[in-house]
């Protein structure tokens, strides 16, 4: 018999200004969907200050926070939440190293990435902050589980 753990997980992903300058909306959202994940929740938004503060509030004392607030607040984005088996860490080593210059091909960043500031996208880090994130940016109405179905139009 085969033994599956599954871990149904929820995280938080955005796509930054530069990422949707850069028309990488579909190319992103392409290997998410191709890795197996599902999406429950999406929205093409502009950042007020307060929710970027918010977000970017364990970063308050960093020399680069205003830069952050700044650059997220400075043209919409797509805030996105997905689901599956260990879908947090999953899509961080999706999205790569911070630091674009040290994150692998293959990452999101290291594909398409160049400027540490210019990162193309957002992913929670940790189960906590996953939670915070998706409380933070959706509420719970504008969240959808859904399973896939042998429906007629696709057999
Ligand atoms: P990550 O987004 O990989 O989780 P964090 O949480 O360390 O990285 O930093 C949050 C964001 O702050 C990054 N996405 C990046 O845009 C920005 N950032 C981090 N370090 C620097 C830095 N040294 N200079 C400028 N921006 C930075």
């Amino acid at each position: 018999t085969t033994q599956r753990n599954i871990a149904v997980e929820r995280t938080f992903l955005a796509i930054k200004p530069d990422g949707v300058q850069r028309s990488l909306v579909g190319e992103i959202i392409r290997r998410f969907e191709a890795k197996g994940f599902t999406l429950v929740g999406m929205k093409f938004m502009k950042v007020s200050r307060e929710l970027a503060e918010q977000h970017y509030g364990v970063h308050r004392e960093r020399p680069f926070f205003q830069g952050l607030v700044e650059f997220i607040t400075s043209g919409p984005v797509v805030a996105m939440v997905w689901e599956g088996d260990g879908v947090i860490a999953s899509a961080r080593k999706m999205i790569g190293a911070t630091n674009p210059l040290t994150a692998e091909p293959g990452t999101i960043r290291g594909d398409y990435g160049v400027n540490i500031g210019r990162n193309i996208i957002h992913g929670s880090d940790a189960p906590e902050t996953a939670q915070q994130e998706v409380s933070l940016w959706f509420k719970e109405e504008e969240l959808a589980s859904w399973e896939p179905s042998l429906t007629p139009w696709i057999k």
